[in-house]
């Protein structure tokens, strides 16, 4: 029996990917590096620092300037998201949440961002999730699991019990590392490794997900 849902953030609850890409975008020009949506494709779910090496290629940096660039990236995006608002909710999420905690299961943010509670504050989602796992609550970044059991240490769920909600494919590999169950969002290309596959969170109900979950 589902006790809880470990939902991602950027491409789940909300596009932030699409201001990463803008602040990417930005930081790319200054630098010079060719870059586009394209490429920023690659980068969703993936932490800061590896999106820069994503970047940058084979490009030499010293430390102090990849510093300097992961900060001046964070610069541009936070100052995006002080334009956030719930309009910037996904269609489909807000319902979700409110039926889960009606049906009495535990809600977590699992998100790679250290920007998560900013954005789930601007969302104004703070007091329907119970708990929240970000870019600091784990050492290793998804593909590994670790950022979902932790998730799911602070809902007090086992992981069998527990699912996980994601847009992105190392998201859900960390999901089935973890013994999870998982929902992928998005072209079966990308998240076809999930146990079930949506094309969004528009018009889902979780009766449709736990029966497509077999248990
Ligand atoms: P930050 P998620 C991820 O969030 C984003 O998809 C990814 O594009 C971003 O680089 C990463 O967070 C780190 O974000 O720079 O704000 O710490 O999909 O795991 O919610
Ligand atoms: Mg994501």
């Amino acid at each position: 029996n589902i006790q809880g849902v470990i939902f991602d953030l950027d491409g789940v609850l909300t596009d932030t990917a699409e201001l990463h890409y803008q602040a990417w975008q930005k930081l790319a020009d200054e630098e010079g590096i060719p870059f586009n949506r394209v490429a920023n494709e690659a980068l969703r779910g993936v932490s800061r620092r590896a999106s820069l090496m994503l970047i940058i290629g084979n490009r030499r940096y010293s430390e102090e300037q990849i510093q300097e660039m992961m900060e001046r990236k964070n610069r541009y995006y936070v100052e995006l998201l002080k334009n956030m608002t719930c309009d910037d909710l996904l269609p489909g999420a807000i319902a979700l949440l409110d039926e889960l905690r009606q049906a009495g299961i535990k809600i977590a943010i699992g998100s790679a961002s250290k920007n998560a509670r900013t954005v789930i504050e601007r969302l104004g989602i703070a007091d329907k999730v119970d708990a929240i796992a970000d870019g600091y609550s784990v050492k290793q970044p998804k593909p590994a699991p670790d950022l979902f059991l932790y998730a799911a240490k602070l809902l007090g769920t086992e992981p069998a019990q527990s699912v996980v909600v994601e847009d992105a494919a190392a998201g859900i590999e960390a999901a089935l590392a973890a013994g999870m169950w998982a929902v992928g969002i998005g072209p079966v290309e990308r998240v076809g490794a999930a146990h079930v596959v949506l094309p969004s969170l528009a018009g889902v109900k979780w009766a449709d997900i736990r029966s497509q979950l077999h248990n």
